[in-house]
Formats: C-alpha cells, structure tokens, sequence
C-alpha cells in the first residue's frame, strides 16, 4: 500500500484509549502509519484534525474518527480474523453493554480515585469502592471462563482491560490483596500476552516531516 493512502493513527502509548485501538487494529491485520502524540504539547496537524483534542483519532481518506470504540469497530469491521465481533457466548450487544459500564461509572470512578487531588468532591475510598463494584461484576463472569464471553478474548476483554490495568497500577498492592482470583489471572494473561507486548512499543514524538512509522511495524502475514 502507498504510504500517503494508508490511514494515519494518531495515538500516545500509555493512554488507555489508544492501548484499545491498537489492539484492535493489530488483531484486524490492518497497518496505519502511528503518530504519536505528547498530550502536554500537541502536534498542529493533530488538532486540525481530531475535532475533541483527544488520543486516539484515525483519519483514512475523508473520514476521521475520534472514538476509540469506533476506531476498534472499524478495524474489525474490516477484517476480524479472531471473531472479536462474534465471541462464544452473547453477542455485540451485550458486549457493547459491559463496554459502556466500564466506560462511564467505571471510569468516572478510576479518575477520581487515581487523580482525587484533582477532583475537590472526590473521597478516594467512595471511588475505589464504586470501581470495585464493577471489578466483582467481572470477577463473577470470568469464575465461569477465562475471558469475558467464552474461552477467547473478544471485543469487551480488549475494550476493558486497558481500563481495569489502569486501575490496577493507581495502587498495585491494594488491587493484588483483593480477593480478585479470576480477575487478577485475566489481566495477568493480558499483560504478559504477545498481543499486548507488541502495541506497547515505545514510539518518539512525531513531527511533520518525520519519516513514517507503521504500526504493526510488519504488516500481518495473514491478512
Ligand atoms: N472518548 C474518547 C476519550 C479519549 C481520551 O480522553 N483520551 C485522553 C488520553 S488517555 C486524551 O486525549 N486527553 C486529552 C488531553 O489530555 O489533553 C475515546 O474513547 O477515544
């Protein structure tokens, strides 16, 4: 593919956002030229073009999505070898439910337990309690399977574990004294998987002019 055709993703490596959108395009097979982005210093051509400010946004040809849930459906809308879309058990639907909990009460949550400095309204406890709420949810589902909706990773593990390893890292020895058994051996399989080794890469700053960097770095044999 010519490089000037390919879409262009522009993301920052530790956001939780962008983990998510990266794992659904290495797991599509698609390739995007990465621009890494450094939130505290914004390159031009990026706000030109994500019209919220905010990582992850992909632009292929006209179309620009700011989204990081629909950056991960337009990936596997495209090619979806690992049945992301159709998992085991349940369907996108419900998958799309689980996101959105984690998304909104979740994250609000996570925020104010891990930034409760920056929210003046915020008790860290009443946060870390309501995030906890859902993390039994989950801990309940994945007694019964490894992942979220059968016996191999879809759409919601890949959509929420970057979020549930967020809250994880905010106080490493409070998440691991929890009694979490399923949950813990779920975000361990994760974070010690290839998948998620390999969109952890560090990545420089990009600038305009910068010789592209594609992401995957080699293009998926299989797609
Ligand atoms: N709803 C957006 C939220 C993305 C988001 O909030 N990303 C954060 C980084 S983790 C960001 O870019 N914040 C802007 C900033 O810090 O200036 C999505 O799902 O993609």
């Amino acid at each position: 593919m010519n490089a000037t055709f390919m879409p262009i993703l522009y993301s920052f490596r530790r956001c939780p956002y962008a983990i998510r959108a990266r794992l659904s395009i290495a797991a599509s097979g698609e390739q995007v030229e990465l621009r890494e982005i450094l939130l505290r210093d914004k390159a031009p051509e990026f706000l030109e073009t994500s019209p919220s400010a905010t990582v992850p946004c992909l632009k292929a040809d006209d179309t620009v999505i700011d989204e990081s849930l629909e950056i991960m459906l337009w990936a596997l809308q495209r090619a979806d070898p690992e049945s992301w879309l159709r998992p085991e058990e349940g369907d996108l639907d419900e998958m799309l439910a689980q996101i959105a909990d984690c998304d909104g009460p979740f994250k609000r949550n996570l925020d104010r337990y891990k930034y409760d400095t920056r929210y003046p309204d915020a008790d860290r406890e009443t946060e870390q309690a309501g995030a906890a709420d859902f993390l039994w949810h989950l801990e309940r589902r994945l007694t019964d399977r490894p992942w979220l909706f059968g016996s191999r990773g879809s759409l919601a593990d890949y959509a929420i574990l970057p979020f549930v390893r967020q809250f994880a890292n905010a106080d490493r020895s409070w998440f691991d004294s929890q009694d979490w058994t399923s949950l813990k051996a779920w975000l361990e399989a994760f974070e010690n998987s290839s998948r998620f080794q390999s969109v952890m890469s560090k990545w420089s700053p990009w600038r305009a002019g910068d010789t592209p960097v594609f992401f995957p770095s080699e293009a998926n044999p299989t797609s």
